[in-house]
């Protein structure tokens, strides 16, 4: 898979999304390819968190529907850390209905997501018209200042993303690469398309091979080497750590290391 070698300046040049072209930006800058998942119950706990480890991260990945203190206000104060210190917000949301439905839960309710998220993660479950008209039209804001991230493998036991899956939603996702700028995958599908980027949840530098409800792991050198992940997510094995600020420079130098080795092998 030749996407897996090139530089990442190279990569950038290729990028038809100016999100994915800024998250090059910043792994490059920061030399950083960490992801946290900050999987806590409120904002104000995210936003501390983010304070601390924000120089260390490209984009910190948030689950906006498990926060009991979710307002718009803070989640401006999220923004405001998140320009000072230089990540990207992914939210979450693994959209999978109808594009009618997606549009209102992405523009509208009270998370108001197209107004704030870098990122937004879909299921190409429903098919590719959910993906083209969850931004509206070509003039609409939300398709330049939000990336799709498509759910094409999950990384929990059983899942139903198999490969078939995964290579069907792969190049639809691939056709439309000017909204899609990147997926969530345990594994490299094969495109010689290099601006568009893997992120590989599951990882976790601990023995412990998964949780006890069905969460799979692997080390980040893995994720990275063996699996293809540009973007390593990390959730528990920082967020409860005793130290987060030595675990996330631990991963991100790990990860780093990984992706650095891999591009020059
Ligand atoms: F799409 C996926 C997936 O396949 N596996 C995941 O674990 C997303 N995730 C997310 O990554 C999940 O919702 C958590 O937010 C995070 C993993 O957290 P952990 O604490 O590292 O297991």
């Amino acid at each position: 898979n030749p996407r897996l070698h090139v530089s990442l300046e190279e990569r950038r040049s290729s990028c038809k999304h100016p999100i994915a072209s800024r998250l090059f930006d910043l792994m490059m800058a920061k030399k950083s390819n960490l992801c946290v998942a900050a999987d806590l119950p409120s904002l104000d706990e995210v936003i501390t968190l983010a304070e601390s480890i924000g120089p260390k991260i490209v984009v910190l990945k948030i689950h906006v529907d498990i926060l009991e203190d979710f307002s718009l206000t803070k989640i401006r104060q999220l923004k405001e850390v998140a320009r000072a210190h230089e990540f990207l917000i992914m939210e979450d949301r693994k959209f999978a209905d109808i594009a009618n439905t997606v549009q209102q839960q992405f523009h509208g309710g009270v998370y108001r997501i197209s107004e704030w998220a870098d990122l937004i993660t879909a299921h190409p479950l429903p098919g590719p018209e959910m993906i083209t008209h969850m931004f509206g039209d070509s003039s609409s804001d939300s398709r330049r200042t939000c990336g799709c991230v498509l759910i094409l493998e999950m990384s929990t036991k059983n899942a139903l993303t198999n490969e078939d899956y995964a290579k069907e939603a792969a190049k639809w996702g691939l056709i439309a690469s000017d909204i899609v700028t990147g997926f969530v995958g345990q594994s490299a599908p094969n495109s010689d398309f290099p601006g568009w980027i893997q992120f590989t949840p599951g990882v976790n530098s601990s023995s412990a091979s998964g949780d006890s409800k069905g969460q799979q792991y692997c080390s980040p050198a893995k994720a990275v080497l063996e699996r293809g992940a540009d973007i390593i997510i990390v959730g528990r094995g920082l967020i409860n750590s005793q130290d987060v600020v030595a675990t996330a420079e631990t991963y991100r130098t790990e990860g780093w290391a990984a992706l650095t080795q891999r591009i020059t092998n």
